[in-house]
């Protein structure tokens, strides 16, 4: 964590807390059996003040984690979207990352969750790139895991659930422990799905495809961002099967995610993509993507949500 993110405040179930004491019991059942459900967003300091991106889609896809795993929130969608306003203005923060999370509190351990607490939590933090400070233009270099994407009627891949985690960590452990940045996950089916923390996007061609939500892929938020720039520049976007082959014949790879924003694969095990390096049509959905999240062009879908208006 960094010094100055904790001296902030931490928003705990309607309240400020300091952040040194936003704690919780060590028999919560979150520690024992990961029943949480939280969202990642980041809040940008765009060219008109700070504004958090696609706030109200990351509070329905809070509540829609959350309903899949029966547990009753008690702030609406609107409340949290407030919330999390609030507590980037509380810290004065211009740029963060934004993390609230639900989950099961203290009350009684055992499997069954029913009578432990539902609490609710919003901090904000400092992050830069999340795949290092060259991948946004450089690229990085992944490996396919070895590790499968939790597999349909196991975990939910559309909840985002803490314990999918243990899957992602699997992942990204071992593709760091043999110098990879990222690992990409196949599903059950041996179909491309996704890396442990961002979606991913192929093109050959010209044509972009990125993996189905039956691939046991998190419903992105930045994964529809990018589809809907994509199709607004004139390009086909297909939702569709991909078999691992053809990320090595790909003439471009990339992946999405709220912290790893829009970033160029340069090769994957070992095999260069397209040139080894960011390819054009890469480029132009980034440079489209960072237009509007520093407030460089119009916000015409209503993305940015101003911090201090
Ligand atoms: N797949 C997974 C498994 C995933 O964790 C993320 C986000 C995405 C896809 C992209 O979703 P979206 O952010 O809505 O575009 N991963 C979050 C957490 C990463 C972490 O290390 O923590 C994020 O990017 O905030």
């Amino acid at each position: 964590m960094n010094p100055a993110d904790e001296k902030g405040k931490i928003w705990m179930n309607g309240e400020f807390v300091d952040w040194v004491d936003a704690k919780i019991h060590v028999m919560s059942h979150v520690i024992h059996y990961g029943s949480s459900v939280f969202e990642g967003l980041r809040c940008y300091n765009t060219a008109n003040g700070p504004a958090t991106f696609r706030l109200m889609e990351h509070m329905r896809r809070l509540h829609d984690s959350a309903k899949i795993y029966r547990m009753p929130i008690r702030f609406s969608q609107q409340e949290l979207f407030d919330a999390c306003q609030e507590t980037v203005r509380v810290n004065g923060m211009k740029s963060a990352y934004v993390r609230p999370i639900a989950f099961r509190g203290y009350g009684s351990l055992g499997v069954d969750p029913m009578t432990c607490p539902v609490d609710v939590v919003i901090g904000t933090m400092s992050w830069g790139k999340y795949l290092g400070d060259e991948a946004i233009n450089v690229g990085v270099d992944v490996r396919v895991s070895s590790w499968t994407r939790i597999a349909p009627n196991t975990f939910p891949a559309m909840a985002k659930c803490g314990a999918n985690y243990m899957n992602s960590q699997l992942i990204k452990m071992e593709a760091m422990a043999e110098g990879y940045i990222e690992g990409i996950a196949l599903d059950a089916n041996g179909y491309v799905s996704e890396g442990s923390g961002e979606n991913i996007f192929i093109i050959r061609d010209g044509k972009i495809l990125t993996p189905p939500l039956g691939a046991s892929v998190l419903p992105g938020i930045t994964r529809d961002s990018v589809i809907t720039l994509a199709r607004e520049m004139g390009y086909e976007v297909y939702e569709q099967l991909v078999p691992r082959e053809l990320l090595y014949i790909a003439d471009e790879v990339f992946f999405t995610g709220s912290a790893a924003e829009v970033s160029p694969i340069k090769s994957i095990d070992k095999i260069p993509i397209g040139e080894g390096k960011r390819g054009p049509i890469t480029e132009k959905l980034q440079r489209r993507f960072f237009d509007i999240i520093e407030g460089k062009a119009e916000d015409k879908y209503g993305w940015l949500t101003y911090v201090y208006k």
